[in-house]
């Protein structure tokens, strides 16, 4: 087509591209899918946001003709923005799972981030970029921070210089961008990066809000546009911690599905009706902390464990609707397992993720089911591949994958009284106890299993979880600050991204699980929904802070 506004898309079905297509609408456009490989020489303009993993990804482009008309394409210096495993893709070969050849339009092999030395693999979240040379699509960024999922990168060599247009810094310098021509390629997000991390005033930040990652894809697809905002120069942090906002989401007693939040998992009201509180409704609230804020947003199902979740179908409908207008991550969790219906039909937990992902889920979180997996992997010590965790993973990728935990504490006098990992208190229990080890819960909290969260939280990465969401039921709705035992010893324990939750009541408690613990993110329910509009922005500038003061690990 040679119609201005049409953008050809090139997604080969392999996971989530909602939000690059939600994003180039928002931005005006009409988008164009590729079929065949004509389409893609015949494109006015090209973006490839690859998803999945790098091997399935480079046997759909081999056996459709799609890689040698991209090769083409973007020889012939055509406009090409190529997005994430779409920027890897150019390189010679990657070791996931590999050696496998690429593309081999840039010299370079594409490698797994070392966690050897304390950085935790998938490298999740925002981090500043170092600019080596006029990308022209990177102009509104200047020094701000960028969304990054993933757990392989390319690394700038002498051979690929000449490509490189930003590097960014996690463990080791790595390609976050690459530019010749018309042809671009970022590692980063642009689709998810539109948080409002870099605004540290609470109150101005409305007035200044700015969709950094919008205006990479706006300058790729309006080159010649008059765009000359000047940003305000701010101090750039290597690796900033996230703040998350939980919306948990049920059916209400007259069917509804709202947002409600429990205090220690009880999300009844304990007046007269008893009735489920209701806290408003998830696609609206999803938007305002976007626009508060929020680095990312998670839907929690919590009676996910009864329904059946593709049955599910306000839930997907909820997704759809947010992921339109909000540009972070979404993260959706509650029934994802394997499952068979009233008439013997049978569902794997990859078909429920995937219809999730299809909605508009950049993550999956799965409770109950990962307790079972790990129940089982600790007793037989075989990876059978059959789990969610596993059967999710391969498919989408680690990044993919969050494990929520939802432990509850039990109080020992002696450590030597349990086999499971146990610690010392801060704070005495009850009566006095010193130790206490952390039982994991199924289906809400309402079943106590024999595995404590330690374990749990090593066999799921062994599974191939990418990043374990931890909460804590004594802490949940309490608003009196985070369990920072339990986090320390968890995020000590593995080397994928931590999430804490549960407890936050104030800003302080923000400050305090990031300076204390070697937690990557910190998730919070009821402090959002009872606090006035500025808290995320709040946050953000306590997070702001601890980073500046270098009491982050980044
Ligand atoms: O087991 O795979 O179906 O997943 C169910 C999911 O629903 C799990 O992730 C589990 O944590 C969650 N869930 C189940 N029941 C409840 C409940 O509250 N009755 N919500 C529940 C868990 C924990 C966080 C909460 C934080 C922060 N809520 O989502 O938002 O504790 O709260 P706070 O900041 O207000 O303290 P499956």
């Amino acid at each position: 087509s040679n119609d201005d506004s049409v953008v050809t898309l090139l997604d080969y079905g392999a996971g989530n591209v909602r939000s690059v297509r939600n994003a180039i609408r928002h931005l005006g456009f009409q988008i164009k899918d590729v079929q065949t490989p004509r389409d893609i020489l015949n494109a006015r303009r090209l973006i490839f946001p690859g998803v999945g993993a790098f091997a399935p990804a480079m046997d759909v482009l081999n056996n459709t003709g799609m890689g040698e008309a991209l090769c083409t394409y973007i020889q012939n210096d055509r406009p090409f923005l190529g997005i994430c495993l779409g920027l890897q893709l150019l390189f010679e070969s990657s070791e996931e799972n590999g050696p496998v050849g690429g593309l081999g339009l840039i010299p370079g092999v594409v490698g797994r981030f070392d966690s050897s030395n304390g950085f935790r693999v998938p490298h999740i979240g925002w981090n500043a970029l170092q600019i080596t040379k006029d990308s022209e699509i990177l102009d509104d960024i200047g020094n701000r921070h960028v969304y990054f999922v993933h757990s392989y990168r390319a690394m700038p060599s002498n051979e690929n210089k000449e490509w490189i247009s930003s590097t960014c810094n996690y463990g080791d310098e790595f390609i976050a961008s690459v530019r010749k021509g018309k042809v671009h390629a970022v590692q980063f997000h642009p689709e998810k990066s539109g948080g409002k991390l870099f605004i540290t005033s609470a109150f101005l930040f409305l007035q200044h809000m700015d969709y950094v990652g919008l205006s990479v894809l706006r300058r790729f697809l309006l080159p010649k546009s008059s765009l000359t905002e000047k940003h305000t120069e701010r101090k750039a942090s290597k690796l900033a911690k996230r703040v998350i906002a939980c919306l948990d989401v049920r059916t209400n007693d007259e069917g509804d599905l709202v947002v409600t939040k429990g205090d220690q998992y009880d999300v009844r009201e304990h007046a007269e009706k008893n009735e489920v509180r209701n806290l408003g409704k998830p696609v609206e609230l999803a938007g305002k902390y976007y626009k508060d804020g929020a680095d990312e947003v998670s839907f929690l199902n919590i009676t996910g464990f009864r329904d059946f979740p593709l049955g599910d179908l306000p839930m997907l409908q909820v997704l759809r609707c947010a992921s339109e207008n909000v540009f972070v991550p979404l993260t959706v969790g509650g029934g994802i397992r394997d499952f068979t219906d009233s008439n013997d039909r049978y569902y794997s937990s990859l078909e429920v993720a995937s219809e999730y992902f299809r909605s508009g889920a950049d993550k999956i979180s799965i409770g109950s089911d990962a307790v079972h997996a790990a129940e089982e992997y600790l007793k037989t010590k075989v990876k059978t591949g059959k789990s969610s965790i596993e059967q999710i993973s391969r498919v989408y990728g680690n990044q993919a994958v969050v494990v929520s935990i939802d432990p509850r504490r039990v109080y020992l006098n002696d450590p030597s009284d349990v086999e499971f990992k146990s610690i010392r208190l801060t704070n005495p229990g009850p009566n006095g106890e010193e130790y206490a080890w952390y039982q994991c819960t199924i289906n809400g909290g309402r079943e106590g299993r024999p595995i404590g969260a330690y374990e749990l939280a090593k066999a799921v990465e062994e599974l191939g979880a990418g990043e374990i969401l931890l909460n804590c039921i004594d802490c949940d709705g309490q608003g009196k600050g985070f369990d920072i035992d339990l986090i320390k010893m968890i995020s000590d324990a593995v080397s994928i991204p931590v999430i804490a939750s549960s407890g936050a009541g104030a800003a302080e408690h923000f400050s305090d699980v990031f300076s204390k613990t070697n937690a990557s993110a910190a998730l919070a329910a009821g402090i959002f929904h009872r606090k006035e509009t500025f808290w995320l922005a709040g946050a953000h500038s306590v997070c702001e802070r601890a980073l500046v003061e270098g009491r982050h690990r980044g």
